[in-house]
């Protein structure tokens, strides 16, 4: 059986987090696709979405012109459930679980830290302890609690939270890069070092080097414009 035609419609690499998410996922389990570029910053950035995603939104996977599968994590579940022999999902029913646990988290929450430190890949622009308020502190405490309990739970056999790379990590690489911007003292935050290492670990990977120099071309760009 041929491999599918994917085609992933993403947003700009600066900012678009949703977009990062399914970008890394296929890069990293090398499932080969095309990407089509959308500026979300373009006057008629919804006409051009809704061209590709019924849901105005970005990320969505366009599968062999045939259907499209919109939102981060849908994608991520479709590319798992058709991919079935890489372990998009770690191995183990316990395992997965918690995995699907702690990706729907950051699907649906931590609302202050994302209001409050957007994602701005290639900026480096580092936040006072002080003017970091009680939601974006709780949301920050909370990741960091759930990143060490998948480190020692789940994730002696490699780096990242279950190990191996999943999508769980996908779903929480830009959390890692917004720590790294907005320069966050994790150990403020209750981390004994294992997510500042984490932090590190899913910032040093290859592919993110590749998404880093795209969203650095960009910066570079605004700031010409
Ligand atoms: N829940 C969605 C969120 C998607 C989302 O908010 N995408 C943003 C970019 S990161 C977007 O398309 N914004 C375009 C707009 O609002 O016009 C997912 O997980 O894919």
């Amino acid at each position: 059986m041929s491999e599918p035609r994917y085609r992933l419609v993403i947003g700009n690499k600066n900012t678009s987090s949703w977009s990062l998410r399914p970008w890394l996922l296929m890069r990293r389990f090398l499932i080969p696709f095309e990407e089509i570029a959308i500026d979300l910053r373009a006057p008629d950035v919804k006409e051009a979405i809704l061209a590709h995603s019924p849901s105005g939104l970005v990320p969505a996977l366009i599968v062999d012109d045939e259907m499209v599968v919109w939102d981060s994590l849908a994608i991520a579940e479709y590319l798992a459930e058709h991919h079935a022999d890489r372990t998009l999902w770690p191995a183990g029913a316990h395992a997965r679980a918690i995995a699907r646990s702690v990706s729907a988290e950051m699907h649906s929450g931590f609302a202050a830290l994302r209001r409050e430190m957007p994602m701005d890949f290639a900026r480096i622009k580092p936040v006072e302890r002080a003017a970091i308020g009680d939601a974006v502190e709780a949301d920050i405490r909370r990741i960091v609690t759930l990143w060490r309990y998948c480190r020692q739970e789940f994730g002696i056999g490699g780096p990242f939270l279950f190990g191996d790379y999943t999508i769980a990590d996908t779903m929480y690489v830009p959390v890692a890069s917004r720590f790294r911007t907005y320069g966050v003292d994790l150990a403020a935050f209750g981390d004994d070092g294992t997510a500042a290492a984490y932090v590190e670990t899913v910032l040093s990977m290859p592919e993110i080097a590749d998404w880093r120099m795209a969203a650095e071309a960009e910066v570079a760009g605004q700031t010409a414009e």
